[in-house]
């Protein structure tokens, strides 16, 4: 385990994990404070943490708090993420100003990978990643997760990209950045809220049950002994009983992207507004479902993550 960068501040439960050598975990924020409504997003976080300490491993939730970079939080710091309202979405490019003014930042993947590599964590649950936005083409719109999958080592579990993006060209950019796009059980590439998105994964490995976080971790260590910079994407199908079928979940998504082209609204309130928007037109059905899928990620990222530290 690398000594975690001195800026970092690191929780009891995260630095006796580090100190024993046992797994850790990393969670972003930005999935708390612009992801859900609360209070389902503090439950879901608190939720999530128990799953990955069940699952035998440590979580450590990022975010900056009074700008400091934290790694591992309270349950009071988890309510003032999903609760207080001038927790400002933090990306890579935010960190120096969010920290600079002593504010509360929530860590978007990319800049959740960054804080987890620095601290030494090598695996991070998630829903969701940022890719190519529809239109990027004119409007130039990437994810900065992208960027920062292109070049720092930490597995980001996930249950795909969401159809408010470009599918197909956010897997061309992974192509071109070189990371591994990896399904679990199945050899399709998931559209978050649906098993399907009518693209495959390049890569599979068995589901959790048949040895897949296993293959996941030798892959993982792999990449990296070989010098191979940057992340892997675990792409890892919401549960069937909890999907929303991809043809009905257009639907929605198209009347939430032409709801979001009537405000103008554009930049990082894009990925946020369109969440929301899609808990209200689904009447709080895509809700259950994201925490669903989140609640699964976190049962695989444990298994990773205690295959990835007994292979070392
Ligand atoms: N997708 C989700 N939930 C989220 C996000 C994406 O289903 O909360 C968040 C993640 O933090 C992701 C960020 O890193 O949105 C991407 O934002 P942008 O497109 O502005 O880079
Ligand atoms: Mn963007």
């Amino acid at each position: 385990m690398t000594t975690p960068h001195p800026m970092l501040r690191l929780s009891d439960e995260v630095a006796t994990a580090f100190a024993e050598g046992r797994p850790v975990v990393a969670l972003e924020s930005t999935i708390i404070s612009h992801g859900m409504p609360y209070p389902d997003n503090v439950e879901m976080a608190r939720e999530v943490e128990q799953i990955i300490r069940d699952g035998g491993a440590t979580p450590a939730t990022i975010a900056v708090l009074d700008g400091v970079p934290s790694i591992g939080l309270s349950d009071e710091q988890l309510e003032v993420l999903g609760s207080h309202p001038d927790v400002i979405k933090v990306s890579v490019r935010d960190l120096p100003s969010v920290i600079a003014e002593g504010a509360h930042g929530a860590t978007t993947v990319a800049s959740t990978m960054r804080l987890a590599a620095l601290a030494g964590i090598r695996v991070f649950v998630t829903g969701g990643l940022g890719g190519v936005h529809q239109g990027a083409e004119s409007s130039m719109d990437i994810s900065a997760d992208l960027h920062e999958l292109g070049q720092t080592d930490v597995a980001v579990v996930c249950a795909g990209v969401k159809s408010i993006l470009d599918i197909g060209r956010t897997l061309e950019v992974l192509e071109t950045l070189g990371v591994p796009v990896i399904g679990v059980g199945s050899r399709e590439f998931p559209a978050f809220y649906s098993r399907s998105s009518g693209f495959e994964a390049p890569m599979e490995v068995p589901g959790i049950d048949d040895g897949g976080a296993e293959r996941l971790a030798a892959t993982m260590r792999a990449k990296w002994d070989l010098g191979l910079a940057g992340g892997i994407v675990i792409a890892n199908p919401v549960p069937a009983e909890e999907e929303i079928p991809q043809e009905e979940m257009q639907t929605f998504i198209d009347r939430a992207l032409a709801d979001c082209a009537d405000l103008g609204i554009t930049g990082k309130d894009i990925t946020p507004y369109l969440l929301g928007r899609i808990v209200e037109i689904t009447d709080g059905r895509s809700l259950a479902t994201n925490i669903a899928l989140v609640r699964h990620n976190a049962r695989l990222g444990a298994a990773v993550a205690r295959a990835y530290v007994s292979g070392r």
